[in-house]
C-alpha cells in the first residue's frame, strides 16, 4: 500500500475496487464506516452488492471480468471533462500521451457493452472520484485474480496519477493484501525472483553482500519456480520433491484433479502445518510447527508495518517452531544454521536490507508499528506512513510512468453447456483452506459443508433451485455438490462459491489460467453450469457420509502420524 489503512478514516472519497472490507477484512470495514461517517464519498465497484455496497453513494454492479474496460472509461471521462491535475501530469510523470492515446477510444457509451454500467453513472463515478480533494484506492482480489490483473493494478494507478492522487496523507494506491502476513511473506523474500528487501540476486554487489553474511562463495543467480508453476515442472520432471510450509495445496491451488495428478508424480512430499490438512495427508514427511499462538515473532501488515507479537500459550506434544525446524533441516543437510531466537534472525534482516533497518525490535516493543522504509536505527525514524512523499517515485529520474492497455476477455469461454460465470470468494465466518477455522466447533456450528453457491434470483428461479436446496455445480474440469443461496444481490448470470469448502471444493471446478506477470490464477473466472438434484434427501445424506469419510481419514492419517 502507497498510504496508511488508518488514513483511510480521513479521506475525502473511499474507491473500492474489487474488494469486500466487510468480509474478509472487519478492522479496514470499521474504517470506511468512519471515512462515510465524517463526510468522505463512498464508491463501490462490484459484480456482487457487497455490505460496502449499502453504504455506499454509488455502487456500480459491473460486469465480472470487466475491469480494464471499466477503468479505461473512467479515465476517458475524466480526460474529457479535464478534471485531471495537469501540474502533477507535466512534472512528475511520464509516457502520458502514448497513454492518452489507448484511453481515447473507451467512452462510457462504447464500453457500455462489456461492464454494463449506464453512461451517466460511470461519468458520475468518474467526476465524484476526480474532484475529491484527497481520494485512495482500495482493491482486492477482484483485481489481482484475472488474467488482467497486473494490467488493472497499472490502470488504477494510472487514475491515481492522473488526479495527482499519490505522494500526500489520505491518497494513494491500496491493495489491502490478503492474509496477516503475506506482506511479510513477500517482504522476507519468500518470492521465486528476489531476495529479503526486495533486493537482486542477479546484481552482484546484492549477491556479494548476501554470500558472504551466509557464508557462502556465491548465491544461485537463477530465479526459482513460481508456485503456480509447480506442477508443469514437476510434468516436465524437472522438479521431484515439494517441501510445503503453511499451504493446503490440495485445497487452495486451482484445479484440484490436475494437481492431484502432481502429487502423484512427484517422488517426495514434506508438509510443515499445524493442522493435519488434505495435503499433508498425502505427504511422505510431517513436520509439525507451533501455531502463532505458541510462537512470537514479527508481521508485516499490508500497509508495510512491522509489527511483533507474543507467545500467549506454551505449545503441546511433539511441535517446533518454524524457523526452528528450517535451521535443523538446513544443518542436517550440511549447512550449520544457528540462531538463539527471532531477534538474532531479525538483526540480520536489518543488516542485509537497507529499507528494514531502522526496524529494531526495540522501536516495536509492545504495540509499537514501524512501517518500512525506516533507514535509521535511531529514535528519530519511526518509519514511512506513506510513499512517495514530494512526488519522487522508485524510477530512474523520479517520475511515475502512465499505463494503459486494451481490454481482454478472460480466459475461459461461456458455453451452452457452461453458461454460468463461476467467481471464487471469500466468506467471513471461514478461513482460507479452513483448517483452523474447520477445526473450530463454534465457528462450525454457523456454516458448515457443502458450503455455499450464491446465485441470482432469477437464475434460480429458470433452474428451478429454491434457497438452501443442495444442487450440482460443473465446470470443464470437474464436478462438486454445494447448497444453493438465493438473493438478488449477485448478478444474473454468474454465481459465487468460497473457496474454503472441502466437500463443496470450487477448486475442482477453477482452471490453472495465469496472468502472466504475476502468475495468479483466474479465479474469479470460470464457465460452470448448476444441475438441481431431484432427491434433496439422498444429497443431503451423501454431504454427511462424504464429510464423515473425510475426517475419519484426516483423523487416522494424523494417528499414525
Ligand atoms: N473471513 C475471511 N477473511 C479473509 C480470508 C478468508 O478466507 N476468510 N482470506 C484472506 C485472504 S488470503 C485474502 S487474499 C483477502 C481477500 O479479500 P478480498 O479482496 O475482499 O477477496 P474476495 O472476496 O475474493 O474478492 C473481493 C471482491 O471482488 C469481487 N469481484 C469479483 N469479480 C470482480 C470483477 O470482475 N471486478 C471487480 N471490480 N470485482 C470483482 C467479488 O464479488 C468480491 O466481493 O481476504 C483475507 N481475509
Ligand atoms: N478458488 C479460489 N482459490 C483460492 C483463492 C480464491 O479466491 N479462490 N484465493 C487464493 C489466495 S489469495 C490465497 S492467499 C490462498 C490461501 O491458501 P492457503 O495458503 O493454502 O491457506 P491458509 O488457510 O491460509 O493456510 C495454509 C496452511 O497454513 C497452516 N498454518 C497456519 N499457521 C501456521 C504456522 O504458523 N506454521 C505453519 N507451518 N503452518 C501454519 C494452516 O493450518 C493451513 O493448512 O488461497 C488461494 N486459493
Ligand atoms: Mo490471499
Amino acid at each position: 500500500m502507497s498510504n496508511s489503512i488508518v488514513e483511510i478514516e480521513d479521506t475525502k472519497c473511499v474507491f473500492i475496487f474489487g474488494y469486500n472490507a466487510s468480509t474478509s477484512h472487519p478492522i479496514v470495514a470499521r474504517r470506511i464506516n468512519h471515512a462515510k461517517q465524517k463526510g468522505a464519498k463512498i464508491i463501490v465497484c462490484d459484480p456482487r452488492k457487497i455490505e460496502t455496497a449499502r453504504i455506499a453513494d454509488i455502487y456500480a454492479p459491473l460486469a465480472n471480468a470487466s475491469n480494464v474496460a471499466f477503468l479505461n472509461a473512467m479515465m476517458n471521462v475524466i480526460l474529457e471533462e479535464g478534471l485531471q491535475d495537469q501540474k502533477f501530469i507535466d512534472e512528475h510523470t511520464e509516457n502520458f500521451d502514448a497513454f492518452r492515446e489507448i484511453i481515447k477510444s473507451y467512452t462510457p457509451e462504447s464500453t457500455q457493452h462489456i461492464t454494463g454500467i449506464e453512461p451517466e453513472m460511470l461519468r458520475e463515478i468518474a467526476r465524484t472520484y476526480a474532484t475529491a480533494e484527497t481520494a485512495t484506492i482500495l482493491w482486492g482480489m477482484g483485481v489481482c485474480q484475472f488474467r488482467q490483473g497486473v494490467e488493472t493494478v497499472r490502470a488504477l494507478a494510472s487514475l491515481a496519477m492522473l488526479t495527482g492522487n499519490l505522494g500526500k496523507p489520505n491518497v494513494g494506491v491500496n491493495p489491502v493484501r490478503g492474509q496477516n502476513n503475506v506482506q511479510g511473506a513477500c517482504d522476507m523474500g519468500a518470492l521465486f525472483n528476489t531476495l529479503p528487501g526486495y533486493q537482486s540476486f542477479q546484481d552482484p554487489e546484492t549477491n556479494a553482500k548476501f554470500a558472504q553474511a551466509w557464508g557462502i562463495p556465491e548465491l544461485n543467480k537463477n530465479p526459482g519456480v513460481p508456485l503456480s508453476e509447480v506442477p508443469h515442472a514437476v510434468k516436465e520432471g524437472k522438479i521431484k520433491a515439494f517441501y510445503i510450509m503453511g499451504e493446503d495445496t490440495l485445497q487452495t491451488e486451482p484445479d484440484i484433479n490436475a494437481m492431484k495428478q502432481t502429487f502423484k508424480d512427484l517422488e517426495f512430499i514434506i508438509v510443515q502445518d499445524i493442522f493435519m490438512t488434505q495435503t499433508a495427508a498425502e505427504a511422505d514427511v510431517i513436520l509439525p510447527a507451533t501455531s502463532c499462538a505458541e510462537h512470537e515473532g514479527v508481521y508485516s501488515a499490508a500497509d508495510r508495518g512491522f509489527q511483533r507479537f507474543y507467545k500467549a500459550v506454551e505449545p503441546v506434544g511433539n511441535v517446533k517452531d518454524d524457523w526452528v525446524i528450517i535451521s535443523e533441516l538446513a544443518t542436517a543437510l550440511g549447512y550449520p544454521m544457528h540462531y538463539n531466537n527471532t531477534k538474532e534472525i531479525w538483526d540480520e534482516l536489518r543488516s542485509l536490507c537497507p529499507i528494514y533497518k531502522g526496524a529494531t525490535y526495540e522501536k516495536m516493543e509492545g504495540l509499537g508499528y514501524i512501517q518500512w522504509p525506516c533507514y535509521d536505527e535511531g529514535p528519530e525514524d519511526q518509519g514511512t506512513q506513506y510513499l512517495y512523499k514530494n512526488q519522487i517515485f522508485d524510477r530512474k529520474g523520479g517520475k511515475a510512468e502512465f499505463f494503459a492497455c486494451d481490454w481482454e476477455p478472460p480466459m475461459e469461454e461461456l458455453s451452452e453447456e457452461f453458461p454460468l460465470v463461476l467467481s471464487t470468494v471469500r466468506e467471513v465466518g471461514h478461513y482460507s483452506c479452513r483448517s483452523m477455522t474447520g477445526n473450530c466447533r463454534a465457528l462450525a456450528a454457523l456454516a458448515d459443508e457443502p458450503g455455499f453457491v450464491q446465485m441470482n434470483d432469477q437464475d434460480a428461479k429458470e433452474l428451478g433451485i429454491k434457497n438452501n436446496d443442495l444442487v450440482w455445480i460443473s465446470s470443464p474440469r470437474g464436478k462438486v455438490i454445494s447448497r444453493a443461496d438465493v438473493s438478488s444481490r449477485t448478478n444474473k448470470g454468474a454465481c459465487y462459491m468460497t473457496y474454503q469448502w472441502w466437500i463443496g471444493k470450487c477448486n475442482e471446478l477453477t482452471a490453472e489460467h495465469l496472468n502472466p506477470g504475476s502468475r495468479t490464477p483466474e479465479y474469479k473466472y470460470s464457465a460452470v453450469r448448476i444441475d438441481k438434484i431431484e432427491d434433496q434427501n439422498w444429497a443431503e445424506h451423501y454431504v454427511v457420509t462424504e464429510y464423515t469419510k473425510l475426517k475419519t481419514r484426516l483423523k487416522s492419517t494424523a494417528l499414525v502420524a
